[in-house]
């Protein structure tokens, strides 16, 4: 409850309030009479993430567009929350496929700028938007598939790694991994948890330690994605998993789903608020700060 009016907050503050009216307006839209043709597709862009409904066939996709490289920010987080929830609540909603429009990167991870000589008040609202994005994301009740059409560090990765099943572009520049420890930092427990259900406690505490990025091929092989496509059948072939996860009664698979995610998730929101000290005291030391400046230069200068 108090996440909700935190986010509610959020929304009025962070002008993303005309975007709820939107997403409200569709949530309530009338269902169509029987027998009458489907409205097809309904679609609107906000300002981070495209979101389109196919109502015939149940599915929804959700595209970053945040060049340029869709970091996770604080708009983004309550961008991505608001329209998560929306379809959770849409009955007309089954599933979600996650994907990019910014080419070659899925999302770069939690945006470092946010983590950065900020306040303590800043950090607190910033890691709550982090955990809610991720148990919205994880307890979905619908059919998630992560299309990893790019790149996909750190909270790029989770955000994948969250989802019900990931394929990937089988291109080998692209890497996907929990890195944190090369930029100084520990991916939360919750970040590990999620990552040892998907690849097992040893690929998982390596690949932790090392912060590893790796190849789709790599990732692929690790069982961190489970198929990889050529770029041009990422779309046919998403579509086509979907079909087949949405084959199943929806109760059935959500109750199997809960039931392997439950203790996870409870997890977290059992000691959340103990999460978000203890982001903020980790962060605000002036070492990890250093680090985290360095990193940032770091990617500047690999440009130049
Ligand atoms: N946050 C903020 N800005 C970023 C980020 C980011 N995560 N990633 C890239 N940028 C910026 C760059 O600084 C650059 O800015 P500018 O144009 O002003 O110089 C711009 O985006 C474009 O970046 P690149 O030139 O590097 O773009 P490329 O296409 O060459 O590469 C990559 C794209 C591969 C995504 C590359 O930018 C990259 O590796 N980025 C860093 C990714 C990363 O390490 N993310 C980790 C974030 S931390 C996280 O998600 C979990 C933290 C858990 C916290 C736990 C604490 C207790």
């Amino acid at each position: 409850m108090a996440a909700a009016l935190t986010l509610a907050r959020r929304m009025a503050r962070s002008g993303v309030l005309p975007l709820c009216r939107q997403l409200l307006a569709w949530g309530r839209a009338p269902r169509q009479p029987p027998g009458l043709p489907l409205a097809q597709c309904r679609a609107f862009s906000n300002n981070k993430i495209m979101v389109e409904l196919d109502e015939s066939s149940g599915v929804a996709t959700m595209k970053f567009k945040s060049p340029p490289v869709n970091s996770l920010s604080l708009d983004f987080l309550t961008e991505f929350c608001i329209s998560l929830e929306k379809l959770e609540n849409n009955r007309a909603c089954r599933g979600v496929i996650i994907t990019s429009a910014v080419p070659k990167i899925f999302s770069s991870g939690l945006d470092i700028t946010e983590m950065c000589g900020k306040s303590t008040e800043h950090y607190a609202e910033f890691w709550r938007a982090v955990q809610e994005m991720w148990l919205r994301l994880y307890g979905s009740n619908m059919v998630t598939v992560a299309a990893v059409n790019g790149s996909s560090p750190a909270g790029g990765c989770l955000i994948a790694l969250s989802c019900d099943y990931r394929i990937m572009v089988e291109n080998p520049k692209f890497s996907i991994g929990l890195n944190e420890a090369q930029l100084g930092i520990v991916a939360p427990f919750w970040f590990k948890d999620t990552f040892v259900n998907v690849v097992g406690h040893r690929v998982a505490e390596r690949s932790l330690q090392l912060g590893s990025l790796h190849s789709a091929p790599e990732a692929h092989r690790l069982g961190l994605v489970d198929e990889l496509v050529p770029d041009e059948k990422l779309q046919e072939k998403t579509g086509a998993v979907m079909a087949q996860w949405l084959a199943l009664p929806d109760h059935a698979r959500q109750l199997t789903k809960s039931m392997m995610r439950k203790a996870v998730l409870d997890r977290l929101v059992a000691h959340r608020e103990e999460d978000i000290q203890n982001f903020i005291s980790f962060i605000s030391k002036e070492s990890i700060q250093k680090s985290l400046r360095l990193y940032m230069e770091m990617l500047k200068k690999k440009k130049g």
